[in-house]
């Protein structure tokens, strides 16, 4: 479309359903998460991203160049279902702190709520990465109940716990 050649975002909510398309994303995402989190090892970026009851939301420019995006977990059946774990968020280096970073995430929660109906993200922040998730509306404070997260969300060494409800009915995208 025009606004694609004109080089555009668009936002896509992508699973592994085994389509090349999800596929051709999914490992560009991969590809972004393994340059901009080198902590993270790349075959766990990778078994996370393909896994199933994993999401992402992936941020595209010009039809088809992933320049970044966010993956989160799901609980569905369980008694965390209405909580997504976001697994890990990147935004291609060169586009860093342009304003990228906050429209994926009001992406995400669209997504998170529209399509998996939920209510609330948890994450484990890498200390470097609080600010931003606080400019999101990330609080270091839980207040959802202990046991409608505890035990579901992998415990992690040196992140730090935020919570974002997501709001039932706010335009995010
Ligand atoms: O709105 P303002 O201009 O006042 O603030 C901006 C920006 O300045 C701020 N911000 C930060 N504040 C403190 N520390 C930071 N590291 C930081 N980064 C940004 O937040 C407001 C929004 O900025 P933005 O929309 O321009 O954000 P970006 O496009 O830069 O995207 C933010 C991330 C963190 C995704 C991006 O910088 C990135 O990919 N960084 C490297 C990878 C990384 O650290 N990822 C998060 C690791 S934690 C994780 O993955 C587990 C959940």
């Amino acid at each position: 479309t025009e606004r694609e050649r004109s080089g555009e975002l668009t936002a896509k909510y992508v699973k592994n359903d085994g389509s090349i398309e999800n596929g051709r994303l999914l490992t560009g995402l991969k590809n972004v998460f393994s340059k901009c989190l080198p902590n993270m090892p790349k075959e766990y970026i990778c078994r996370l991203i393909f896994e199933r009851r994993h999401k992402s939301v992936v941020i595209v420019r010009n039809g088809s160049q992933v320049i970044g995006g966010i993956t989160y977990r799901t609980f569905p059946n369980t008694p965390a279902a209405r909580l997504g774990e976001i697994a890990f968020c990147a935004v291609a280096q060169t586009l860093q702190v342009t304003g990228y970073g906050t429209r994926l995430m009001n992406w995400t929660k669209h997504y998170a709520r529209q399509m998996d109906g939920l209510e609330y993200f948890l994450t484990y922040a890498d200390n470097n990465a609080v600010g931003y998730f606080s400019k999101q509306s990330f609080t270091k404070t839980v207040s959802l109940e202990k046991d409608k997260w505890y035990g579901f969300i992998k415990d992690y060494d040196g992140g730090t716990l935020m919570e974002c409800r997501i709001h039932p009915t706010l335009p995010y995208a």
